[in-house]
């Protein structure tokens, strides 16, 4: 049986909770071959950023909405770009995640995919593509750990940084919402979770308003 944590944050970093090893090894690896049979059905993306840069992670989705960025901008789509398909469902095994820590009936529609190879990175950004802010982006890592850098909701705010590890969840709600935050660099291999290393990234978002 695989198990999940407690309802109460490990910590707080700069208004974003953090609780520490939420999945345990037999969730983490259940999980796993869930995002296998999303990217099965819709395959990693190699975004490029409006600019014409190509972003280091790889990406796809899961729910209603697929984030996407390519030329034309950033946006939410229905369909995978490269196969013209809806988006897998949200698994059952990620949505229990969203149900223990976001404090709200509401579902998520989006479940963005990101993968992190040994360079891969992600510069500071905000979540700030949904419609309605009241809801929180609920994060899980799996695999490698990564340096997640987080600020305030101006990009030149200080920052904190915290080593994210396989099982952790994160919550950016309320204040936190729309603080500046990126992924600095991975450990490449210090996790043996993946077979092949590197780190998954999921987020969890309510794109449409509640009831739409
Ligand atoms: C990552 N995370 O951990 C990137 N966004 O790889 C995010 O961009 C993120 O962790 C919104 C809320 C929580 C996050
Ligand atoms: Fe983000």
């Amino acid at each position: 049986m695989s198990s999940i944590g407690a309802s109460r944050p490990s910590f707080d970093l700069n208004g974003a909770k953090i609780w520490k090893s939420f999945l345990d090894r037999a969730a983490q690896r259940e999980m796993t071959e869930d995002i296998r049979s999303i990217a099965k059905r819709a395959p990693f993306l190699q975004p490029m950023t409006p600019w014409g840069k190509p972003m280091t992670v790889r990406m796809t989705s899961a729910g209603r909405f697929g984030w996407v960025t390519d030329r034309r901008g950033y946006r939410y789509e229905e369909a995978h770009p490269k196969t013209g398909q809806p988006w897998p469902e949200i698994p059952p095994s990620i949505l229990t995640v969203w149900k223990a820590v976001a404090e709200t009936p509401t579902p998520p529609d989006c479940c963005l995919v990101n993968y992190y190879s040994e360079k891969a990175r992600m510069g500071l950004h905000q979540d700030k593509d949904e419609a309605d802010f009241g809801f929180p982006v609920v994060s899980i890592s799996l695999g490698d750990p990564a340096t997640f850098r987080i600020g305030g909701s101006n990009r030149k705010d200080p920052t904190q940084s915290v080593t994210l590890e396989s099982g952790d969840v994160l919550l950016m709600g309320g204040e936190a919402r729309l603080a500046f935050h990126g992924i600095d660099r991975i450990k490449f291999g210090g996790s043996t979770l993946l077979p092949d290393g590197g780190r998954i990234n999921l987020t969890l978002r309510r794109v449409a308003p509640a009831g739409v």
